[in-house]
């Protein structure tokens, strides 16, 4: 098993659900985190709370994975300590909207492409060289069960995640020949603040997606990013697609109702 200890790892989305349980599970395993989302009083607070529990070194980073700019202006100032990163997790991403293709929002599709894929590529091309030439570095990208099967309604959401799954495939292909390792992590129902953010803050909505079963944790989902990280550096896991028990296919689950 590999230490992360002193590590760097950089995760986006931090600030909620799987990519703030990552940033739990690399705190206590002693890595220097750099936390990253728009929600920078979210940050705040867990960059404090992993500090007093850890004694972690954390760097926040609030900004908009849809911003080129940004991200590259945010990565040139990172303090020295900070700057040579040798795990990255892009984790930042949503859904909006569950409705048909031909109805959907132009504004909603915008924001998944330019959120899942985009946000994933910046993140990726600007980051990606220096592991490169250190000859040490891991990447994990959050795809999903969406990507491997399309479910009703789910379409423009499903291509950001089959993207992500296509992405991610290309990365190692292209790193052939490098130490630089690539991982898909693909669950199914994770209970966050995905719904949430899904249908817009309708609560009552959200809440109905998780009744009647159990659905991972986002601790389940970092514990399996943690794994993936910590095999020996010959070792590199290509894809988990993991589900709830109670879920069999991206369609098909067991509720108690
Ligand atoms: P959450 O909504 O709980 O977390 C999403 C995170 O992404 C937040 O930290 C949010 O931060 C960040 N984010 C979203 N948009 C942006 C943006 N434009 N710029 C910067 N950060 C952004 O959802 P999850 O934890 O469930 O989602 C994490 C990943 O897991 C996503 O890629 C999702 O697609 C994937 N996934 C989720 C599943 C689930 O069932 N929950 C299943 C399979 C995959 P902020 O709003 O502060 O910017
Ligand atoms: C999130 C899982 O099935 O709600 O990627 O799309 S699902």
């Amino acid at each position: 098993m590999v230490s992360v200890r002193h590590q760097i790892v950089l995760i986006t989305g931090a600030s909620s659900g799987i990519g703030e349980a990552t940033a739990q599970i690399f705190a206590q395993a002693g890595a220097k985190l750099i936390l990253v989302a728009r929600r920078q009083e979210r940050l705040a607070q867990l960059a404090d709370d992993l500090n007093k529990e850890f004694a972690s070194d954390i760097h926040t980073m609030q900004l908009d994975v849809r911003d080129r700019a940004s991200i590259e202006s945010a990565l040139a100032q990172l303090p020295s300590e900070f700057s040579a990163i040798d795990i990255l997790i892009n984790n930042a991403g949503l859904s909006r909207g569950l409705d048909k293709l031909y109805q959907g929002s132009y504004q909603d599709w915008e924001e998944m492409i330019d959120t899942n894929i985009k946000g994933l590529l910046y993140f990726t091309r600007a980051i990606v060289p220096g592991m490169v030439s250190r000859g040490r570095g891991h990447v994990v990208n959050l795809g999903s069960i969406a990507g491997h099967q399309t479910y009703p309604n789910g379409n423009v959401y499903c291509a950001t995640k089959a993207a992500v799954k296509a992405i991610s495939e290309g990365l190692k292909q292209d790193l052939l020949g490098t130490p630089v390792r690539v991982t898909s992590v693909d669950p199914g129902m994770v209970e966050t603040e995905f719904s949430q953010v899904r249908f817009h803050d309708d609560t009552e909505r959200a809440s109905k997606v998780y009744q009647g079963l159990k659905p991972l944790t986002p601790e389940d989902v970092a514990d399996v990013i943690f794994f993936c990280v910590t095999r020996s550096p010959h070792v590199n896991i290509s894809e988990v697609l993991m589900m709830p028990v109670d879920q069999s296919s991206s369609t098909l689950f067991n509720r108690s109702e």
